[in-house]
């Protein structure tokens, strides 16, 4: 039986997008490593002592994102005038994107996402539901 607060960790995680293995180390006591997290993309997380220890980190390519509120309403600001792909993420869903232009001057954009749960796909009665519109 572990002694209390010594519990080992050994965090890693095989994506494509950084590859990482931060190798055994204790709790309050930091892994000598550090995960690059150098390349875009999303990165699976696991702890090879803990099956039940899993996360998904977005190393994203710009400052500009959001997460969404309870209500699936979202905000991106001070988005430099141009031509972009705006993307929701989910990560029981796929991604879903749109070709948006930020102009020069002018009113806040909306962008409104639907998508439907992958999990209903076989259901008579499809469940959608909004990802999410910016606020203004
Ligand atoms: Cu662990």
């Amino acid at each position: 039986m572990a002694e209390r607060g010594q519990y080992f960790h050994n965090v890693f995680s095989k994506s494509d997008a950084n590859r990482f293995d931060l190798d055994l180390y204790k709790k309050g006591d930091p892994a000598k490593k550090s995960p690059p997290f150098d390349k875009p993309g999303e990165v699976d997380v696991f702890c090879s002592i803990h099956a039940r220890m899993s996360c998904i980190i977005l190393v994203l390519e710009n400052p500009y994102f959001a997460k969404t509120d309870g209500r699936g309403r979202y905000t991106i600001t001070n988005v430099p005038p141009g031509h972009y792909t705006l993307v929701a993420w989910q990560e029981r869903l796929p991604n879903d994107t749109k070709e948006i232009i930020v102009p020069e001057t002018g009113k806040p954009l909306r962008c409104r996402f639907y998508a439907r749960h992958q999990e209903s796909a076989q259901d008579t009665n499809p469940a959608w539901r909004s990802l999410g519109t910016n606020q203004s």
